[in-house]
């Protein structure tokens, strides 16, 4: 019996844990005590590694798609076949016949974030589509403008904080997210103990607000009128106080005038005096930290709200400052392994949607599959993502990818996307594969570092995900011509994970190497974050500028919000023991009470003469799905909440456990035509849905 360290790469948290390992099996896995930044912290879903190893449905070997259905095929000969085919499907219809969706997990694997860009810029296409614009976009959005790089994202400095703002989150079930906290709700605790206080603005009473000082529910979509009337209200209080590197305050000074309290009490529902107060609180606290994540960022004004909460940060000092809103400074520095960014310099195709950081929004890959002209895709490459599940109007692209050429995924799974493929590539599970986090050290709340080893050794048949995205990349490369770039990324997409590490720990700001990080398995301390500005800014200026004219231009289209009498809006919803759309495969973490339920206030249910537990037909604009309905008090009235990542029932799958999970897929009724209009990002929350019998 041995017991072995490593970190769970299953969300953001990154918890430190001890794998107990007998005769080459897991046979328990606990929180690791040692680890500086998760201090023994785990959730639920930490079992789940053991259960992605062991699982008899995760594919070991590449499989292609026969008249007689999957077969083994060699690595090299899947290789060689997948190049062959999207060099064709190029050579015909051009570089951008090729599309590619890069999914969540990734962010989660160092051998995708060091190998997987270098393999897709091969593919040489403009359709590129990842989670970003279903996710995160607007936060990289604003730091982007603000602060001159996608991804210089601050975090609240959640353990020295006094006042906690938060809008769009549920970390009590997500574990947090751009923001890496283990153990979240020990450090909320920890807030309130300390005199802090922690206010929640959320269409639902989550488990988060729960714990919180105050909830106050706020009609999903309309946040940007709530945090404007914030600023307004701080302005006006005179607590605007911005670092003398700060340009701009009059301006927004002029765009906020008309929010008022009292019109943006009207439009969110939360009562003019309780936008005052807070006001008062949040410009008058000595540390003060807003947050806003998923349900601020995949709405329809997600773009405004992320900069409104930075402008809110900034004007009130409480910007990088301790107890404010800090930046990490990791010991690899990611932001140098990643462009500064950019927005519009290319347009989709079909809707002239604009690009981000060489992204376009997905909300636009199944129209451009679909959409017959020059530059349709006809092929795709999917890596650790399954968007027929997990991406706006689902049932749209499900059709979409059945029409294509080619496809090709990299995942473990045969699911509801990669049952389209033509090959499946299934990389090492987490446990076998070597880590160190190049992102989520970016997004930590104190600075760590931390190399975990493999706890388990790899079959020598099987592949990392970076052996992958190499051998796919040397085989894509190989029928290019001659030049002395192509040689140049030949050696480059051979160099190990570990030597990339090694020369971003000797370059990166502390004296470290990977020798040293690995001589302390649980993760070294280097201590809680610290002030970085103006220097750490990208803008040559060194200066913020917080009148940005992409995001002032398009204030006047709130004015479109209305009160919105009678309407329903769905939201989503996470919870503990799910994780998006692909953990439901392991008995261990579906068992229990179901959770796929339509949540709806008890007024809602009578004004439609419905119960609680009946079958309900919700439909939107992109089309309707049956589901049971649970009321709840706890849902704001006007609102109904659906997680997503169920609607596990197509053919073709080999999911054992998650095909018997009830619940329909939530994104079979977003909508891909529902974005927001200043980058793009899909607006799942805040979607207008009836409720009826069905
Ligand atoms: N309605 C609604 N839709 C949403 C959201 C929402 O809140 N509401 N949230 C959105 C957000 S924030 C996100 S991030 C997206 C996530 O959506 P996706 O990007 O589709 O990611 P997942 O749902 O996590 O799917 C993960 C896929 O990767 C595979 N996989 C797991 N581990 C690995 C690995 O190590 N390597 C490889 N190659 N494959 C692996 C799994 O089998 C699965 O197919 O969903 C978005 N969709
Ligand atoms: N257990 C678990 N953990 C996860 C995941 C998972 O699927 N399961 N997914 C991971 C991923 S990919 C991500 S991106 C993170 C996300 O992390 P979080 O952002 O914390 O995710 P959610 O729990 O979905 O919380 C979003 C909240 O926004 C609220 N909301 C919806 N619409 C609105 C609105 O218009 N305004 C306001 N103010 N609130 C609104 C919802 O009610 C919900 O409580 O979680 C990560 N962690
Ligand atoms: S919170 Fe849970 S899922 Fe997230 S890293 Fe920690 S143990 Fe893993
Ligand atoms: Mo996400």
């Amino acid at each position: 019996m041995t017991v072995r360290r490593t970190s769970c790469n299953l969300c953001e948290a990154i918890c430190g844990v001890l794998v107990t390992v007998e005769d080459g099996r897991v046979t328990d896995i606990r929180g690791d005590e040692s680890d500086p930044l998760s201090r023994g912290h785990i959730c639920p879903k930490a079992v789940a590694l053991r259960d992605l190893q062991e699982d008899p449905d995760r594919l070991t070997t590449p499989v292609r798609r026969t008249a007689d259905g999957w077969q083994p095929i060699g690595w090299d000969a899947a290789y060689e076949l997948i190049a062959g085919r999207f060099g064709a499907i190029q050579r015909e219809y051009g570089r951008n016949a090729v599309g590619v969706y890069l999914g969540n997990p990734n962010v989660h694997s160092l051998g995708a974030l060091t190998h997987l860009p270098a393999m897709v810029r091969q593919l040489r296409t403009r359709n590129r589509f990842s989670a970003t614009s279903i996710d995160q976009l607007p936060h990289m959005l604003a730091s982007y403008l603000l602060y001159g790089h996608q991804l210089m994202v601050p975090v609240p400095d959640i353990d020295r904080t006094s006042y906690l703002l938060m809008l769009g989150a549920n970390p009590l079930a997500s574990n947090g997210s751009m923001m890496t906290a283990p153990g979240f709700g020990r450090r909320l605790k920890e807030v309130r103990k300390r005199g802090g206080k922690v206010v929640v603005i959320d269409p639902r009473r989550t488990e988060t607000a729960a714990v919180a000082d105050e909830h106050h529910f706020v009609r999903p979509g309309t946040d940007a009128a709530f945090l404007l009337a914030l600023i307004h209200q701080v302005i006006e209080d005179g607590n605007a106080r911005p670092a003398a590197y700060v340009d701009g305050l009059a301006a927004v000074e002029e765009a906020v005038e008309a929010w008022t309290p009292e019109r943006a009490a009207e439009l969110t529902g939360v009562p003019a005096e309780v936008i005052r107060r807070v006001a008062a609180e949040y410009g008058t606290a000595d540390r003060a930290a807003c947050y806003g994540r998923v349900g601020v960022s995949t709405q329809q004004f997600g773009a405004i709200c992320q900069w409104a909460i930075q402008v809110l940060n900034i004007i009130t000092g409480n910007l990088d400052r301790a107890g404010g809103t800090m930046f990490p400074r990791p010991a690899v520095n990611a932001l140098l392994g990643l462009g500064r960014g950019h927005i519009g310099v290319w347009k989709s195709r079909v809707r002239g949607l604009p690009e981000f950081g060489g992204e376009l929004p997905v909300s636009t890959m199944a129209e451009e599959i679909r959409t017959p002209g020059d530059g349709q895709i006809r092929a795709m490459l999917t890596v650790a993502g399954n968007p027929v599940l997990s991406t706006p109007n689902g049932r749209q692209l499900d059709e979409a990818l059945d029409s294509l050429d080619f496809m090709v995924a990299v995942d473990p799974y045969l699911n509801e996307t990669t049952r389209h493929a033509d090959v499946i590539l299934p990389p090492a599970p987490p446990l076998e594969r070597e880590h160190y986090d190049l992102v989520f050290h970016q997004l930590a709340v104190r600075n760590t570092a931390r190399w975990n080893d493999p706890v388990l050794p790899k079959p020598a048949e099987a592949r990392h995900d970076w052996e992958i995205f190499r051998d796919l990349g040397l085989a894509l490369v190989r029928r290019t011509p001659w030049s002395r770039r192509k040689v140049a990324m030949m050696a480059r997409l051979r160099v190990p994970p570990r030597r990339i590490v090694d020369a971003g720990l000797r370059i990166g700001p502390y004296p470290l190497t990977l020798r040293k990080v690995r001589r302390t398995p649980g993760g070294i301390d280097l201590g809680p974050l610290q002030p970085a500005l103006p220097g750490a800014l990208f803008h040559r200026s060194k200066r913020i500028d917080l009148a940005q004219r992409m995001i002032l231009d398009d204030l006047p289209l709130l004015d479109a919000l209305t009160c919105g009498d009678g309407e329903l809006l769905l939201i989503g919803r996470r919870h503990l023991r799910n994780n998006n759309s692909w953990m439901h495969n392991s008995a261990r973490l579906v068992k229990g009470k179901p959770r796929h339920h339509l949540l709806m206030h008890p007024q809602d249910l009578a004004d439609r003469e419905l119960s609680d537990g009946q079958l309900v037909t919700v439909t939107s604009a992109a089309g309707s799905i049956a589901v049971e309905v649970a009321a709840s008090n706890d849902i704001m009235p006007g609102v109904v909440s659906l997680p997503h990542g169920f609607g596990h029932h197509h053919p073709g799958t080999r999911l054992t456990v998650a095909s018997q999970v009830p619940g329909p897929s939530a994104n079979d009724i977003t909508d891909a035509a529902f974005t927001d209009p200043t980058a793009g990002t899909a607006a799942v929350n805040g979607v207008p849905v009836t409720v009826t019998a069905a």
